[in-house]
């Protein structure tokens, strides 16, 4: 059983919330350990539901780096300072395979550059997605995939990732790795720019087939492009791969 210590964990992905504390449950070692969920405030109402409150890191951090021994991004949507960073240890669950595709919604950029694709958990430095690595797992990427079935595949490896390290993550008994090199980064306005279709673009059959695949999320309306009168049309790409002969 691990000594007591106090645990903050800021999410803004209800599904990962409600999974951590499952995997929390799961593990008596961390029975002593108290865990707080918090959220960012653009989250609140879809987390209130679970007891999830909202906290400005920005602000609030002097506040958190007293309280909490450890501070965990679970898909936490707000930068953490470097000044916090500094003075307490703060781990990222990261949904993408550090050091591709770093920053915003990995799948989507691997389906579009063929970069690699998959989960990590590391030490969060001042830079976006950077830190020392302290496990990651690949995730294959797939002709028939859109961002959604690739999502759900990096989001079940982030779990197993998170369930096998959870004890050594709280009790800081585990190795880290730098990443071999800088990498890329993409941010949220990079991905805005690839959901306008230009009707006059040329592109490959291949390239136009990614584009959509790659913005195909759900009901998620990401790809459009103008009609005669100006109105966006959304498109969404369905792909169905070929059963099994035999
Ligand atoms: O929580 P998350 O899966 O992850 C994002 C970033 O990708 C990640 O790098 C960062 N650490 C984290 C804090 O935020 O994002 P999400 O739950 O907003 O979206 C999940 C997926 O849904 C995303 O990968 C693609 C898709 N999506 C999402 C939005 C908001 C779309 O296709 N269109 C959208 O407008």
């Amino acid at each position: 059983m691990l000594p007591a210590s106090n645990v903050l964990v800021i999410t803004d992905n209800v599904y990962l919330a409600q999974e951590f504390r499952k995997l929390v449950a799961q593990k008596s070692e961390l029975s002593q350990v108290s865990f707080t969920y918090c959220c960012s405030p653009a989250s609140q109402a879809a987390m209130e539901p679970f007891g999830i409150t909202p906290v400005v890191v920005k602000t609030e951090w002097p506040r958190l780096v007293q309280e909490y021994s450890l501070v965990i991004s679970a898909h936490c949507k707000q930068l953490f300072p470097a000044d916090m960073v500094q003075q307490v240890r703060c781990i990222n669950i990261h949904p993408g395979l550090n050091p591709y595709n770093r920053g915003w919604f990995p799948q989507v950029f691997s389906i579009l550059n063929k970069l690699p694709l998959g989960a990590t958990i590391h030490e969060i430095d001042a830079e976006l997605d950077h830190g020392a690595i302290i496990v990651q797992q690949p995730v294959p990427v797939y002709a028939h995939d859109t961002s959604l079935t690739a999502y759900n595949r990096v989001q079940a490896a982030e779990l197993t990732l998170l369930d096998r390290s959870l004890v050594d993550l709280v009790a800081n008994t585990y190795a880290t790795s730098q990443p071999k090199q800088e990498g890329n980064l993409n941010l949220k306005k990079d991905f805005n720019k690839l959901l306008h279709l230009d009707l006059k673009e040329t592109l490959t059959m291949g390239q136009a087939i990614d584009r959509l695949r790659a913005l195909t999320h759900g009901t998620y309306k990401n790809a459009y492009f103008l009609d005669e009168n100006g109105r966006k049309i959304y498109v969404n790409l369905v792909l169905e791969q070929e059963p099994h002969a035999g």
